[in-house]
């Protein structure tokens, strides 16, 4: 009984350990010097270097014929050739090459996401430092490993790089398969959330709630269902990575018997609700979406602000000016009359 109580404790601190990595903020820009403690605290064991069997380089990068696509290696017994920062600068890693040529515009998904090292992953287009997408932590048990999406033009060489963190390396599971790409259009009866679209360097005074300054938010249309189609992504700001954050809002008192939100979007999306307090915002409840996934959550009666982004920041994250679509069922608002005519009325009572 005692070690089943202890196994259970130990269960619960290494997950909580491993949620640590990246427990999901309000905040609208990545906590790079946070991230980067945890990272550097990470300790792999020993590398098991395999022979280099090519790929060490663009010039000979291991081709890929066909996808879905698995190949797996070490990355240690290769040399450092290339780097690119996102969102961490300096690394010193081993990376290995692979090279895909699209027969079609497609978009891809590549994963390390099972790989054994903190990985990094990049991709150019064509030639060295033309880059089309980068991504270090996107996933895996610990949230440092890498995955990313790219739009491709048939034709052209994509060359991907798979990479680390500071100066790591190890086993690698590459694994890349089309992408069906998720869109999402506004339903009938949406209303606008009216914010326009982030671009480089972009300061949400619009409904960036707690990180806006003076804090701002986005009321919710006064209906007992309303819809809000929202516009999200991720950006660079000087340099840093930055997401779109959007804070809804609605009239205190409306809710008394608790409400239903769901969402649903484009993109891998953080979304929740919390107390209305901007001296330390924590999520009361989030969860976290797939792209065209739709999450609900049930919130208790009261006032509480509701928050959707982006899961990721910077670009990484999907480009400004992706969809979601925000539901709210359950406020206590003056339930709307359908106007009749007096032929529908007379209707009624033949
Ligand atoms: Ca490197
Ligand atoms: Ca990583
Ligand atoms: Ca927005
Ligand atoms: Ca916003």
């Amino acid at each position: 009984m005692k070690i089943a109580t202890s196994l259970a404790l130990a269960l619960i601190l290494a997950c909580t350990g491993s949620a640590l990595a990246f427990v999901p903020t309000t905040s609208n820009v990545a906590d790079i010097d946070a991230n980067q403690a945890l990272k550097d605290a990470q300790v792999f064991g020993e590398p098991d270097p395999q022979p280099n069997v090519g790929g060490d380089t663009i010039a000979d990068a291991v081709p890929i014929p066909a996808w879905p696509y698995t190949d797996s290696g070490n990355t240690c017994s290769f040399n450092h050739d290339y780097d690119e920062v996102c969102p961490y600068s300096g690394s010193l890693s081993p990376d290995v090459v692979y090279s895909l040529v699209p027969t079609a515009d497609d978009a891809f998904n590549i994963s390390l996401c099972t790989s054994l090292y903190d990985t990094k992953v990049y991709v150019y287009e064509n030639v060295a430092g033309n880059l089309a997408g980068c991504n270090d932590d996107a996933c895996g048990d610990d949230g440092f490993k890498s995955e990313l999406k790219v739009f491709t033009t048939a034709g052209n060489t994509y060359y991907i790089v798979i990479d680390g963190y500071g100066s790591d390396c190890g086993e690698y599971i590459l694994d890349i398969d089309k992408q069906i790409p998720c869109v999402k259009d506004c339903p009938p009866g949406g209303h606008l959330e009216g914010e326009p679209d982030c671009e480089p360097n972009y300061n949400d005074v619009f409904n960036g709630g707690c990180n806006s300054v003076p804090h701002v938010f986005s009321p919710i249309p006064c209906k007992y269902a309303a819809t809000i189609c929202g516009k999200y992504g991720g950006f660079l700001w000087n340099g840093l990575s930055y997401r779109d954050t959007d804070w809804y809002k609605y009239d205190a008192g409306l809710n008394q018997n608790g409400l239903i939100i769901c969402c649903n979007g484009e993109y891998d999306t953080l979304f929740g609700y919390l107390a209305k307090d901007c001296g330390a915002p924590a999520f009361e409840e989030y969860l976290i979406l797939e792209p065209c996934v739709e999450g609900c959550l049930a919130v208790p009666p009261g006032d509480w602000w509701i928050f959707v982004a982006t899961l990721n920041f910077g670009p990484a994250a999907g480009a400004c000016g992706g969809d979601y679509i925000l539901t709210v069922e359950g406020l206590d608002c003056p339930i709307a009359v359908e106007p009749a005519t007096w032929g529908e009325i007379k209707n009624e009572y033949r």
